[in-house]
């Protein structure tokens, strides 16, 4: 009777037990098709030995595809420049990380079948994403059932890091960031009275932070005169538009996405409306400006990074994406950067205390979630820490608004004073 060696079954319970980094050993797995990586390390993981890796992999679970892409390849942007920026300093104490981007597009079941990937194909250690309130309600539980642990980009809504242990955010919660908006809106126009409030009813992001934007108008003594709903699907906002312009208001706030939104602001304005207009974190990326075009100038969002932030890692990661598009840094670069330093940071911690280049995958994602809550990390969003649900500690908030230029095609977000 054959024995099996002992090699293969040496082989066999290491990539069981450390699951990651046996792909290329173990032929049942392969990869998705719509599985990428970043271009910059385009070498798959591997095992440098048997038992060791030679590169952490970190999901990074956004939109690339979808209307939601005009706001997840930003993520993905600022991912990217994270990855080479932590391998330039040698990554995990000489051991480089490796991002392994799964899209979601732009839907519930996209995000969790990219994070089901993530998790059980690509046996990652731990997952940037995703990028809507409205998916993570839905694909964050398979994380936390999985006990990997989750750092949400964009996820702005009121309840994301309750949904478990293993989920918390590097995103500010609309709750802190919105109401910055108005208080700047009312500085600009101090006899703002009127306020038409419009969100998107079809999204949880919208719903949580319209809850905000209009306890914040009652707050602060102004009327709230009109609530209009729309979907974050419609491109036809004439009725909702022409009800709320009816009343007169000298303020109008919109919670959506950026699609829907930038049309919104457009029919708005082509319908005579002149007053301020405060755009939600949906609309908060310069992809807006090409759907409302001239029409975008003026419009105020609360913003939650700034390129300006003086601390070395943000001069370097807004050089970078600089030198590479040309334009200032977003925030939801900024945001997926941070969430990528925070499990590099909270790595070299694990490692100091056991090599996580041989620990077992489901203790090594166990002491990852516990570590990253208890670090403090100074990032492009300036110091940050967690509490320990998973919630940002999170000092400085700003305010932007759109300038267009001469030519209604160009414009850029002009962070107020
Ligand atoms: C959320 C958000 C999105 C609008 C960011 C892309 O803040 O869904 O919570």
């Amino acid at each position: 009777m054959r024995q099996p060696t002992a090699r293969p079954f040496t082989l066999f319970v290491t990539c069981a037990s450390l699951l990651i980094a046996c792909g290329q050993t173990n032929t049942t797995q392969t990869p998705t098709a719509s599985s990428t990586t970043s271009p910059s390390s385009a070498a798959s993981p591997t095992a440098s030995s048997a038992g060791t890796l030679a590169a952490i992999p970190i999901g990074i679970g956004v939109a690339q595809t979808s209307n939601v892409a005009l706001l997840g390849q930003e993520e993905v942007a600022g991912a990217k420049i994270a990855e080479k920026y932590f391998n330039d300093k040698g990554g995990i104490d000489g051991t480089p990380i490796k991002l392994v981007f799964q899209d979601t597009g732009g839907d519930e079941q996209g995000a969790i079948n990219a994070f089901q990937t993530l998790i059980n194909q690509d046996k990652v250690v731990g997952i940037v994403g995703p990028t809507l309130s409205q998916q993570a309600f839905s694909a964050d539980p398979i994380a936390e059932r999985a006990k990997v642990p989750v750092l949400a980009p964009s996820n702005t809504a009121k309840g994301i890091p309750q949904i478990g242990e293993y989920i918390a955010r590097v995103s500010a919660p609309v709750a802190v960031v919105a109401p910055n908006a108005v208080e700047a809106a009312m500085k600009q126009n101090p006899k703002i009275k009127k306020v038409a409030v419009f969100f998107a009813q079809n999204d949880a992001f919208s719903k949580s932070e319209t809850e905000t934007f209009q306890k914040t108008v009652k707050d602060k003594g102004l009327e709230l005169a009109t609530v209009q709903k729309f979907l974050t699907t419609d491109t036809d906002f004439q009725s909702q538009a022409t009800n709320a312009i009816n009343i007169q208001p000298d303020l109008i706030i919109i919670s959506g996405l950026a699609a829907d939104g930038g049309n919104l602001i457009k029919q708005l304005r082509e319908l005579g409306y002149k007053g301020i207009i405060i755009g939600g974190n949906g609309l908060n990326t310069s992809n807006v400006l090409s759907v409302c075009k001239a029409l975008c100038d003026g419009v105020l969002i609360a913003q939650a990074y700034s390129p300006e932030h003086e601390n070395e890692v943000n001069k370097a990661f807004r050089e970078a994406y600089r030198g590479q598009f040309k334009k200032e840094p977003p925030q939801f670069s900024a945001q997926a950067f941070t969430g990528v330093m925070v499990f590099v940071e909270a790595l070299k911690a694990v490692n100091a205390k056991s090599k996580v280049t041989t620990q077992p995958l489901a203790d090594l994602r166990t002491n990852l979630n516990s570590q990253l809550l208890i670090g403090k990390y100074d990032t492009p969003l300036g110091e940050i820490s967690f509490t320990p649900e998973g919630e940002i500690n999170q000092k400085a908030f700003y305010v932007a608004q759109i300038k267009m230029d001469a030519d209604g095609v160009n414009g850029k977000f002009v962070f107020l004073k």
